[in-house]
């Protein structure tokens, strides 16, 4: 039985306010195209396929169209949301998604109600699938009570949630008779960032330790990192990563789907990385006005530019671009940059005190996130509680997230 593993496509991601609608177009077709090769019994996709809770129409399209074509390959299709999707629209699709072949959940569910699926793939083995879709802080106590039958005490972490949602929907694993799987949108701990994701929810508060998912799964496919990675615990528990390197701290990190083999028995062998090819680059380059001329000049014959790389494999034209530029700042600068490097997608003017050039600071500014320069107040402040941090990325992602506020029983 083959499995294909992705997750956190983020379409309608925009990059400094263009859009990636190409990128995510190519990128998912190429995903199919692997499915066809691959002829793969199951496709999970764990999460995040939508970059906000309220999608365009375009990238509505885009989605629903991979999961039918992925249908149409021959898989079978499941998907959970993930913390950017809006998991009351994932209920709402659900029962139109399973007209079309497609399993879909926006919520923890009983295992009766939905919160286990078996199928019986094209291969003739049956595939048990316990599916997490993401859950909040302020939803997990709802989801831990569902699945335990009882109200749970009001103490508990979210870990430990999160532990009793996995145990309960788990327990009818059975590694004789099926293959049985995961799917889960979550941050485990012990895992690497890929410098894409969100603030809040990669904070300890959302962790889930690895031992929570058990030794009798098969596998457990995780959407929620962008960075592909397996972690140590007692079943395979990976990452697939992004398909696209979502944001400028993705760069340098190839992306991939992750393909993997099992058969009722015997424990399930490593994920094999496919490593996807049309996923456009992004690239931080800084340096003087000159500095920048040369490796616009080498990026343009092809040839190697001054120490700085501006991508000499012939994919330089097609990178998406952010550039420092370490320059006396003055009218007109930024465009200067703009017409040497028509990828630019953001141009930032480090000011030099002196003479434009070597004088110049050496190191780029990190760029700073909300949660960072907040962190920056408190220290000026000299108030040193990770609670009040972790409140105010809380009421960030609220503020940021735009999911309904309300949740239906
Ligand atoms: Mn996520």
């Amino acid at each position: 039985l083959k499995l294909l593993h992705t997750s956190d496509w983020h379409v309608g991601k925009t990059l400094r306010g263009q859009s990636r609608a190409d990128e995510h177009e190519a990128v998912l077709a190429e995903i199919v195209e692997i499915a066809q090769r691959e002829s793969v019994d199951a496709a999970l996709v764990a999460g995040d396929l939508f970059e906000t809770s309220a999608p365009t129409p375009e990238a509505t399209r885009l989605v629903l169209r991979t999961l039918l074509d992925l249908r149409a390959a021959g898989a079978e299709v499941v998907v959970i949301s993930g913390n950017h999707d809006n998991p009351a629209n994932f209920e709402a699709l659900r029962p139109l998604a399973a007209e079309a072949g497609i399993i879909m959940r926006g919520r923890v569910s009983r295992p009766e109600e939905g919160g286990i699926v078996d199928l019986v793939t094209r291969s003739g083995e049956l595939l048990r699938i316990a599916l997490v879709p993401f859950t909040s802080q302020r939803s997990i106590v709802r989801g831990a009570e569902l699945l335990a039958g009882d109200a749970a005490s009001n103490a508990g972490t979210y870990a430990e949630r999160m532990r009793q949602v996995l145990d309960n929907l788990t327990t009818s694993f059975d590694t004789r008779t099926a293959v049985n799987v995961v799917l889960a949108h979550c941050m485990v701990r012990g895992g690497r960032l890929g410098g894409g994701e969100r603030d809040a929810q990669t904070l300890e508060d959302y962790y889930v330790d690895p031992s929570a998912f058990g030794t009798v799964a098969h596998y457990v496919a995780l959407g929620h990192l962008h960075l592909t990675q397996g972690l140590h615990a007692g079943s395979p528990v990976w990452y697939s990563g992004s398909p696209i390197q979502v944001d400028f701290g993705e760069e340098g990190d190839d992306k991939h789907v992750l393909v993997v083999e099992a058969v009722p028995g015997k424990p399930a062998s490593a994920p094999r990385k496919v490593r996807l090819e049309s996923p456009r680059h992004l690239r931080t380059l800084s340096g003087s006005m000159s500095e920048l001329g040369a490796l616009a000049a080498a990026a343009v014959s092809g040839a190697s530019g001054g120490g700085l790389d501006a991508g000499t494999d012939g994919r330089a034209s097609a990178d998406a671009l952010r550039i420092y530029v370490r320059e006396k700042a003055r009218a007109g600068l930024a465009e200067e940059v703009r017409a040497m490097f028509p990828n630019a997608v953001d141009v930032m003017i480090e000011a030099t005190d002196g003479d434009a050039g070597d004088n110049g600071a050496r190191v780029a500014p990190r760029p700073q996130g909300p949660a960072e320069l907040f962190k920056a107040f408190l220290e000026r402040r000299g108030v040193d509680d990770p609670r009040v941090e972790s409140l105010f990325a809380s009421l960030l992602d609220e503020a940021t997230s735009a999911q309904p506020v309300e949740e239906q029983p």
